[in-house]
């Protein structure tokens, strides 16, 4: 019997972090046995803020190492590039045009977030980033889709789309579901533990980039906000600081928050914020190792291969949808 299939992606849109590992590709590497896995570098996405062309380049290329380092295997996963596959931007225009309203898209917190105030001004691409999204997903049959908890109201837009164009033309799109980690799908930013960890956040110590020095690193965890007291307890609604970091540690460590807490029942921040930063170090020293072990060539390679094995299918999907609306003659 075949597997089911998993579908996500990160954005080349800066310096990966912690929380892109921690939230989403840590737990893609969980799943690869499990399922027919398809993980995209999805740089359309990047582009819907301004990205400096040379730097792009080199994230893609970023991405995919990331993807390597953390674990994912390509004789197991797919991993591509999503503008070497055109079908994802023809299919969100489908999605555009058939299945979705601007109110679906007025409601989505991650573009008031990140448009802020400046809602007129920024591109038409970000307010439409979450058809290009669904397009991504519906393009391959997707089961389910492991993503942080950022992005879970896009993959519901993209269940929505996908029933909507279902009945209006008949069944086209499978109806995926969301896989959300139980803990870690939401890592916070060190300076301000109610605002999320964000790989393109300005503040660089904000975030811990998987590329930081382990020193530099084991420093931002050293100076991260903590709250008031010194008991070393989850506690999210009073203790955002120290709870976020127990997520970490938790994930890094494999170990269960209850068993952190335990450990350190007497002891104050200053020792376990210690241990956590010297965690976070060797962490980030055998994952660096990894990751420089690829080479620029080899993941072009890897790329370009994928992208032509994947596209006959994301043309199947593609076919479906244009004769359902009658675009084909
Ligand atoms: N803070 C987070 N905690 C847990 N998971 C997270 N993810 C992002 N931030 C956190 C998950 O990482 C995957 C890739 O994210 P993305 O590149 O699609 O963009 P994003 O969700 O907008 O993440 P960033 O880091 O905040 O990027 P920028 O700053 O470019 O917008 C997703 O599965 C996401 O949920």
């Amino acid at each position: 019997m075949n597997k089911p299939t998993i579908f996500s992606g990160v954005q080349p849109s800066g310096s990966l972090t912690i929380a892109n590992y921690i939230g989403a590709i840590s737990k893609w590497v969980e799943l690869q046995d499990q399922y027919d896995s398809i993980f995209c570098v999805v740089d359309l996405h990047a582009i819907t803020v301004q990205q400096d062309p040379q730097k792009l380049k080199a994230r893609i290329l970023e991405v995919t190492k990331h993807y390597l380092a953390s674990g994912i295997d390509p004789q197991k996963a797919t991993i591509f590039q999503q503008s070497d596959i055109p079908e994802h931007a023809e299919l969100a225009w489908l999605l555009n045009c058939t299945a979705c309203r601007i109110a679906d898209l007025k409601k989505m917190t991650q573009f008031k977030d990140k448009a802020g105030e400046k809602q007129e001004n920024v591109s038409v691409g970000l307010f439409d980033y979450p058809v290009l999204m669904a397009a991504d997903i519906l393009l391959y049959d997707t089961d389910q889709v492991p993503v942080g908890e950022d992005q879970v109201q896009h993959v519901e837009l993209a269940r929505d789309l996908a029933k909507r164009f279902n009945n209006r033309y008949g069944q086209t799109f499978k109806i995926p579901e969301t896989i959300v980690r139980k803990e870690g799908a939401r890592i916070m930013n060190l300076v301000d533990p109610q605002k999320k960890m964000s790989k393109s956040s300005s503040t660089e110590a904000s975030y811990i980039a998987l590329l930081d020095q382990p020193e530099a690193a084991a420093k931002k965890i050293m100076r991260a906000t903590t709250d008031t007291g010194n008991e070393i307890r989850y506690d999210k609604e009073n203790k955002p600081g120290i709870t976020n970091l127990l997520t970490i540690y938790s994930v890094l460590a494999n170990k269960t928050v209850k068993e952190l807490e335990k450990n350190y029942i007497g002891k104050g921040y200053g020792d376990f914020k210690k241990d956590l930063a010297e965690l976070v170090k060797d962490f980030l020293t055998a994952y660096q190792q990894r990751y420089n072990s690829y080479s620029d060539e080899e993941v072009k390679n890897l790329l370009k291969d994928n992208a032509a094995k994947l596209k006959p299918l994301a043309q199947k999907i593609l076919a479906q949808a244009k004769q359902k609306i009658g675009l084909t003659i």
